[in-house]
């Protein structure tokens, strides 16, 4: 096409005279400026190159990064990756060569992106996030992603306009689930519990929730070194609640609530429960019943500011997460229970089996497909919890996700290390952008 055509084609002498208008209108004080960013802004997006990398998250375990090259600029993004894999998520593609990062190379998922994904989307509009993520949906056949690898597709950063992408919400600042104590499969201490979160739920802004969660983080560190020497290793068992001595101490009693993330499919034994199968001396011994973990739960939150309980069972423990639900004690979240599965999300609604989605976007796939299960868990008016993965990445997306959804509760971790960071120092800045339109979700966090 000559360059004469594609005037006339794209109509541009129209849409600099548009320019210039506009820059009169606006009295601007650099025309030039004006003029050419609005000229910009009229030409349509393109996507020209997609290029992967395997880059390494959190733990040093290799996971995938994409820049996306378009007419308009290079955009980037990582997935993250995570220890709690279930057989109903979407499959993460791992090379198995077991002489290469001990077969969790991610060259095949890297290939896949280069080869077919990059031919599918090249050409496309960036923008038109459904579009892309049915042409990629149509290039893996398989239900749960396994051709392509889930790492494969979800890597391409093609939208952050995810607030209209769900429909007519007004975006909402999350509250921030800060991890304090980590426990379980994430920690070598031997606290049972994965982990121990504190939400400043009483906060008015984010930018106070980040400082009031991260003040009561150094003091905990305080209350630990005077209770139980300076490791952190030794924060076990009675360790765990030294999160409300900090909350005092920091001065936000009833302003900071706990949430606890059990993972106790970690710990079944058949059907009854091992508080201790972290600590060899003691394993095997004191087995607590289904029937004992519900009083347990009862005690904590009639002792602590407990709301919220992930996983308080296993993942097969159909029966007790309904009774233990049904008791209207604290929000109770399904996260192994669901692995973000619709089908699992379905049945858990309909047996009233939890009442709030803990959503790993990884084990999803797609931001489409993540949108559709954030709808189904409203609908049936849940929570909404966004997840990062043990093994992250400074992709902050989603901190992105949570404000456009509206979900309400977002847990990327400690207020502390970059990579978890990213997620609030994200927020920090939306906040800003939002200005006077910001709206922190605080006591509305369940949404
Ligand atoms: C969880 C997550 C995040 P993982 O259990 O909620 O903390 O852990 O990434 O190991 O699945
Ligand atoms: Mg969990």
């Amino acid at each position: 096409m000559s360059v004469q055509e594609y005037l006339d084609k794209h109509m541009l002498s129209r849409k600099l005279e548009d320019a210039v208008n506009a820059a009169v209108r606006a009295k601007t004080p650099d025309p030039v400026l004006f003029i050419s960013n609005h000229m910009k802004k009229s030409v349509q997006s393109v996507i020209t190159k997609v290029k992967a990398r395997q880059i390494l998250d959190s733990r040093g375990i290799p996971t995938v990064e994409v820049d996306l090259h378009t007419n308009k600029g290079v955009f980037r993004a990582s997935v993250p990756s995570g220890d709690s894999s279930g057989m109903y998520e979407a499959v993460e593609l791992r090379d198995g060569d077991k002489g290469v990062y001990l077969g969790n190379g991610v060259a095949k998922a890297v290939k896949n992106i280069n080869d077919k994904i990059s031919e599918a989307l090249v050409g496309m509009d960036p923008t038109l996030q459904s579009q892309i993520d049915q042409a990629m949906i149509d290039l893996d056949k398989t239900e749960k992603k396994g051709e392509l690898g889930a790492n494969a597709i979800l890597a391409v950063p093609l939208y952050r306009h995810i607030a209209d992408l769900y429909g007519k919400v007004s975006p909402m600042l999350p509250v921030p689930a800060f991890t304090v104590i980590s426990g379980g499969k994430h920690a070598g201490n031997n606290l049972a519990i994965q982990e121990i979160m504190i939400l400043p739920t009483g906060a008015n802004r984010f930018v106070e929730a980040l400082q009031m969660g991260t003040e009561t983080y150094h003091h905990l560190k305080a209350v630990i070194t005077e209770k139980y020497g300076t490791h952190d290793c030794n924060v076990g068992e009675s360790g765990g609640f030294a999160p409300n001595e900090a909350i005092r101490r920091a001065g936000y009693t009833d302003k900071i609530q706990i949430a606890l993330d059990v993972a106790a499919t970690n710990f079944c034994i058949g059907t009854r429960y091992d508080l201790d199968f972290k600590s060899p001396q003691k394993s095997g011994q004191n087995f607590l019943s289904a029937e004992d973990m519900v009083e347990l739960y009862r005690e904590l939150c009639n002792d602590f500011p407990i709301v919220s309980i992930e996983d308080p069972f296993d993942k097969e423990d159909w029966e007790h997460i309904k009774r233990f639900s049904s008791t209207g004690i604290c929000q109770v979240v399904g996260d192994d229970l669901l692995m973000s599965n619709v089908k699992r999300i379905e049945r858990a609604i309909l047996e009233y089996a939890c009442n709030a989605l803990l959503l790993k976007i990884n084990q999803v796939g797609t931001v489409t497909e993540v949108i559709e299960v954030v709808k189904q868990a409203k609908e049936a008016h849940w929570g909404v919890v966004t997840s990062h993965r043990c093994g992250e990445t400074i992709d902050s997306f989603i901190a992105d996700l949570s404000v456009g959804l509206s979900v309400g509760q977002i847990k990327a971790g400690a207020p502390c290390r970059g990579e978890r960071l990213e997620k609030y120092i994200q927020l920090l800045r939306i906040e800003e952008e939002l200005g006077d339109q910001a709206v922190y979700c605080g006591v509305d966090w369940k949404q």
